[in-house]
């Protein structure tokens, strides 16, 4: 019994419950949805799930919004131009933005967990535009 359970645990502990997954985020000048725009423009992801984010065309980057940051959750902000890797842990929704393209609504989110994403979660606050273009894609993707 107890040289059988010796070999097994090690083999038991380096299986992974369940393998974190690298997502990818296109920046884009334009698309079949419209001009300055992330595709996708919406993740869910799992807790520790990454999203690198490429840049697919010239002038865009890719930042965390401070209004869209769930507690706990790290900032993070992206150079021009620069292909950035991020790991996503804290459960909620994040929302992402270019900042040279920011007021033209160039925005997308990132719901971690499980939890249903309302129109609800879009602060008061932000640019009309940047309303505008949260609210078509929670509507999408409800
Ligand atoms: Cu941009």
């Amino acid at each position: 019994m107890r040289p059988m359970l010796g070999l097994l645990l090690p083999l038991l502990l380096l299986a992974p419950a369940a393998r974190a997954e690298l997502h990818e985020g296109r920046m884009l000048n334009r698309n079949a949805t419209g001009g300055m725009v992330y595709e996708p423009d919406f993740l869910r992801l799992r807790p520790g799930d990454r999203v690198r984010f490429l840049a697919t065309h010239a002038t865009h980057n890719a930042a965390s919004m401070p209004e869209m940051l769930p507690e706990g959750a790290a900032p993070f902000k992206g150079g021009i131009n620069e292909e950035i890797e991020v790991t996503f842990t804290q459960e909620g929704l994040y929302g992402i933005k270019c900042i040279p393209h920011y007021a033209m609504g160039m925005v997308m989110l990132v719901q971690v967990g499980d939890a249903p994403v309302t129109p609800a979660q879009i602060p008061q606050a932000l640019p009309e535009r940047v309303r505008q273009r949260l609210g078509e894609i929670l509507r999408r993707a409800e």
